[in-house]
């Protein structure tokens, strides 16, 4: 028996610092109005969906910044977007700026994506791992781009959920560079994995790389896909925001690699496929058998650390 689901990916346009939260909202809602005319039962959001891309500004106090950020969810800003969500019946992932509190009441700031099911509920929760970017102001930068200085780690790691008819698991932004990521999901049988992100197409530590930012996006998203027989969806906020040119060619990745759908814009925008979740089985059933092919006892470099060693001196 197959498993179809259609998922589709709600590519963002840019979003300006002076953009209210009902002004995002709406766009949001629009979207998922797209996605409904197109019988989409997943949506996925990019990272920091509900703001500009604010890590690009460096503010000493970060309570500076506390609107950007979100102690609950659904909250009075965001409750129309769940419950349009959950009239029409659709699903949806959505990245936005957590604030959190602990049990000894010491704050925590995440780059969080939660997962929803079509009947409203909360499925599940990922906190952003690989934060990239710098803490302290780099003024030699065109833009900064600080998340180090405004979030800190995900504690919980890369988990999955039973979700959607499937095992789910999620990863934001520069996680998706990453193949533990895919790896740490995939060994816990991740069939869908979902990533939003917000790629500035200029990378100061290295600009030789801006001209190649499409193909390592796509690169690795399509790696990861086969390499742990899943599907992915990465989506983007792309287009020239607050003066940044970001990365949009969202896609929808199947577990062979390949690209079943693509943005064609850098705007607001809703792809969709139609797929089949058993079709992961065509790859985690033979060439990556984990179980049968994996050599578990020649990895445990990975878990232990670097043991670098230096190339020799040459005459
Ligand atoms: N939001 C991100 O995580 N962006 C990074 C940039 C800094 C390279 C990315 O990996 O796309």
């Amino acid at each position: 028996m197959a498993r179809l689901i259609s998922l589709g990916a709600a590519q963002l346009g840019p979003i300006s610092k002076d953009d209210t939260k009902a002004q995002v909202v709406d766009r949001l809602i629009a979207l998922l109005h797209h996605a409904a005319e197109q019988a989409i039962e997943l949506l996925v959001f990019p990272e920091l969906a509900l703001t500009t891309f604010f890590p690009r500004w460096h503010v000493e106090d970060v309570t500076e910044f506390d609107h950007y950020y979100h102690t609950e969810m659904p909250d009075a800003d965001t409750q129309k977007l769940f419950d349009e969500a959950k009239r029409l019946r659709i699903g949806f992932a959505l990245g936005y700026a957590e604030l959190a509190y602990d049990e000894a009441g010491k704050e925590h700031r995440y780059n969080t994506t939660i997962l929803m099911d079509r009947d409203g509920n909360m499925v599940g929760k990922y906190r952003k791992v690989h934060i990239p970017g710098h803490k302290d102001p780099e003024p030699w930068r065109e833009f900064q781009h600080a998340e180090r200085h405004y979030f800190e780690p995900g504690p919980e790691g890369f988990g999955v959920w039973n979700a959607f008819g499937g095992v789910v698991g999620m990863a934001i932004c520069n996680d998706r560079r990453w193949s533990e990521t895919y790896r740490v999901m995939g060994l816990q049988g991740a069939e869908l994995i979902l990533i939003g992100y917000n790629t500035p197409l200029h990378y100061a530590p290295d600009p030789t790389q801006n001209a190649l930012a499409g193909f390592h996006n796509h690169l690795v998203m399509q790696s990861g896909a086969y390499q742990n027989g899943a599907f992915v969806v990465g989506v983007a906020k792309g287009g020239i925001e607050e003066g940044v040119d970001s990365l949009a060619q969202s896609v929808i990745i199947a577990p062979s690699g390949q690209i079943i759908a693509q943005a064609i814009t850098t705007g607001d925008e809703v792809i969709q496929a139609r797929v089949d979740l058993d079709f992961c089985f065509t790859y985690k059933g033979n060439v990556f058998d984990f179980d049968k092919y994996r050599t578990p006892h020649h990895y445990t470099k990975i878990a232990e650390g670097p043991q670098r060693y230096e190339p020799e001196p040459q005459e």
